[in-house]
């Protein structure tokens, strides 16, 4: 399996994320993607590799996913957060307004001249900093997406991209839940523009994976599964029911599969097996898995209780499709754990 991680990643360090009225420390910290790198160089993962770029045209894979005037609003985002005014170089940029949905009234086709309300207008929540160097280790985050995508089509079993910020928060023309860009879905896209007729997206994170189920929502091409905790009690909470089935020619291919908090490893399992079937059903020819840590029993902000010697048992639950594969790496945020789960599961998958 070739690892594809992004040598820019700590360029997007954030300081604090709004919680309960106060601001605390960062879950989604560099330290992260260091441990997953340190821990599968200790595993003799040989082939590591950081991405290359030149000859791929990655805006392009990025606008397949992503609308114009959202990739443009995140390329600039820090320079017009520090033009508002030049104090703000020393702060991370947060949203604090955002427009109710249309119903309301509320209108964002006017001219957004103030930053504070395109920040709104592009974000879902105030837990995801955005800072200098954001745009620069997102960019290269779905550089590294597409490469993974570019070495499965080239006939690899699996590929990984080891990536942060993570991505399947990050919707069309939105950013939130630490997420910017979408790797596991520019990944999909990038095989489906590859060949693959029909592609699966297996989302494994704690948290529902409410952006990519929104970018493929009406599509039949791109089944998206998602395995998480019940957004009746969990982030993201206003997606990810599981009666989200899809829309228009999407309808069908969509399956939620929320599990409550406090679920264990032996239940978990099952709604995986569920997952599995329902893609073999829907045979595709290759595999996206966005996978998250957060399942683990130690993580601090979520709420099932995997064990290490799980994430083996699901590598090669996974492994069983005998679909080429490309991982995305989402969240998990018991920081030194991080490491021997997501080698775990790697390894359990095989094709070291
Ligand atoms: C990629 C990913 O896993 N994103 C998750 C975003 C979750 N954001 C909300 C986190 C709520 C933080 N709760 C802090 C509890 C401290 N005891
Ligand atoms: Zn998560």
């Amino acid at each position: 399996m070739k690892i594809i991680h992004n040598p820019l990643h700590a360029l997007h360090q954030g300081r604090e994320e709004m919680f309960r009225g106060r601001m605390v420390a960062c879950h989604e910290v560099p330290a992260r993607q260091d441990f997953v790198l340190a821990a599968l160089q200790q595993r003799g993962f040989g082939r590591l590799e950081a991405p290359h770029g030149q000859e791929i045209d990655i805006d392009a894979a990025i606008a397949r996913v992503h609308d114009q005037g959202y990739i443009q609003f995140l390329a600039k985002a820090w320079d017009d957060w520090v033009a508002m005014d030049p104090a703000n170089a020393q702060r991370d940029a947060l949203p604090s307004v955002w427009p109710l949905p249309s119903r309301h009234g509320f209108r964002t086709d006017g001219a957004l001249l103030n930053f504070a309300a395109r920040l709104g207008r592009y974000s879902f929540d105030a837990g995801s900093p955005l800072m200098q160097g954001t745009w620069a280790a997102t960019h290269m985050g779905a550089t590294c997406a597409v490469n993974a995508a570019r070495a499965v089509l080239a006939g690899e079993r699996a590929a990984c991209a080891l990536t942060r910020p993570p991505g399947h928060h990050a919707g069309p023309d939105f950013f939130g839940g630490y997420c910017f860009l979408n790797n596991g879905a520019i990944a999909a896209q990038a095989l489906r523009d590859g060949g693959h007729a029909k592609v699966a997206v297996l989302d494994i994170d704690y948290h529902h994976g409410n952006g990519t189920q929104t970018i493929f929502y009406d599509r039949p091409d791109v089944f998206t599964v998602s395995l998480h905790g019940d957004p009746a009690t969990e982030y993201p909470f206003f997606l990810g029911h599981a009666d989200e089935t899809g829309t228009g020619l999407g309808q069908g291919y969509n399956l939620n599969l929320p599990l409550p908090r406090g679920t264990a490893f032996n239940t978990w399992r099952l709604a995986l097996d569920q997952a599995l079937s329902a893609i073999t059903h829907y045979a595709p020819t290759a595999l996206v898995v966005p996978f998250g840590l957060d399942t683990f029993k130690d993580d601090p902000i979520s709420g099932f209780t995997l064990d290490s010697e799980d994430y083996t048992t699901i590598g090669q639950a996974l492994a069983g499709l005998g679909l080429p594969t490309v991982f995305t790496f989402e969240g998990g945020y018991a920081v030194e754990a991080v490491g021997t789960n997501a080698v775990n599961l790697l390894e359990g998958f095989g094709a070291h």
